[in-house]
């Protein structure tokens, strides 16, 4: 029988010490604002939620009126839950403080807004923290996104691998369909905006990108973090977001991009780096701050990290 997101939960709750009552609630709570969300996104051409809110959000973007959507659905079930005692959002200026201690949670109520109106692949994102989202990556207890695709799929760790279940449309379940989500060693795309080219501040970079075309590599990109990462943890590779002139550095948020992506691909046996140290490592400084992110298969992340350290 198909094994549901909450009995995965459950069972994990007898191996690992962190994974308590209180944590197996707070995720069910995320998984089940998720499928409100994926039930909106289903039908946004239908329900009047396509297009822009008419303001910027915190970072100076565009919000959509699907973003705040999204924002509104994780941010009522994480209050009314009990159990976050911080809540971080991308849409949202200061971290709600609830209560000293609990569940600390960030995330992306809906990751990769340009391709919101267009029905191309987009997510939630979302990070678990014991009491602080001010803390590195490294010491997440539970990481995970949603991405709404032609299947909604929520991938997670708990700190013990990657899993990934499927939403049954039927069952209305999310039911296991990938107890191990591996990596491989080494892929065949990279994945990074390459419009932005000149604007990089890494010459390594720059040949490092050449490089991977000299080896028959094919280009990927989706531009919603999501699904680029995705692909990347399924099919290997490397996905890249850094530094330019523009955006000194790099454009994706710690505590809700790229520290969770950055557990899922350490989980599944692969590399997350900001071009000079582990992106779990970073030690926050603002909330909304922003890392470069190097990601990917251990042979590729290592051979671009190489490069760029010649300069
Ligand atoms: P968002 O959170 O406002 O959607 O921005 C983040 C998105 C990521 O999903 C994606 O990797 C990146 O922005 C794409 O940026 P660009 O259009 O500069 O390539
Ligand atoms: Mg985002």
């Amino acid at each position: 029988m198909a094994v549901t997101l909450t009995s995965y939960l459950f069972q994990q709750k007898g191996e690992l010490p962190h994974v308590t009552d209180e944590l197996v609630l707070l995720l069910n709570e995320i998984a089940a604002a998720t499928k409100e969300i994926a039930g909106k996104v289903r039908k946004a051409g239908l329900l009047g939620v396509l297009g822009s809110a008419g303001k910027v959000n915190v970072q100076g973007e565009e919000v959509q009126k699907l973003d705040e959507l999204a924002n509104e659905i994780l941010l009522e079930s994480l209050k009314s839950c009990g159990k976050a005692c911080q809540i971080t959002s991308e849409e949202v200026e200061d971290c709600l403080v609830v209560s000293e201690s609990g569940y600390a949670v960030a995330f992306d109520p809906l990751d990769g807004s340009s391709n919101i109106d267009v029905n191309v692949s987009i997510g939630t994102i979302f990070s678990v923290h014991k009491d602080s989202v001010m803390k590195p990556g490294r010491e997440q207890l539970a990481a995970g996104y949603v991405i709404y695709g032609p299947s909604t799929m929520m991938v997670l760790t708990l700190g013990n691998g990657v899993v990934a279940f499927t939403l049954d449309p039927e069952s209305g379940n999310y039911l296991l369909s990938h107890p191990e989500v591996k990596l491989p060693e080494k892929g065949k795309i990279y994945s990074i905006n390459e419009a932005n080219r000149d604007k990089w501040t890494s010459d390594g970079l720059r040949r490092f990108i050449d490089f991977l075309k000299g080896e028959k590599y094919t280009l990927r990109y989706v531009g919603s973090m999501v699904a680029d990462v995705h692909r990347t943890l399924f099919k290997g590779g490397v996905f890249i977001y850094p530094a330019d002139r523009k955006n000194t550095s790099g454009k994706l948020r710690l505590l809700y991009e790229a520290s969770p992506m950055a557990f899922l691909v350490e989980q599944a046996g692969g590399l997350a780096s900001t071009g000079e140290k582990p992106i779990l490592d970073v030690v926050p400084e603002k909330l909304h701050q922003r890392v470069p992110v190097i990601l990917g298969s251990r042979w590729e992340v290592e051979k671009c990290l190489e490069f760029m350290r010649e300069g």
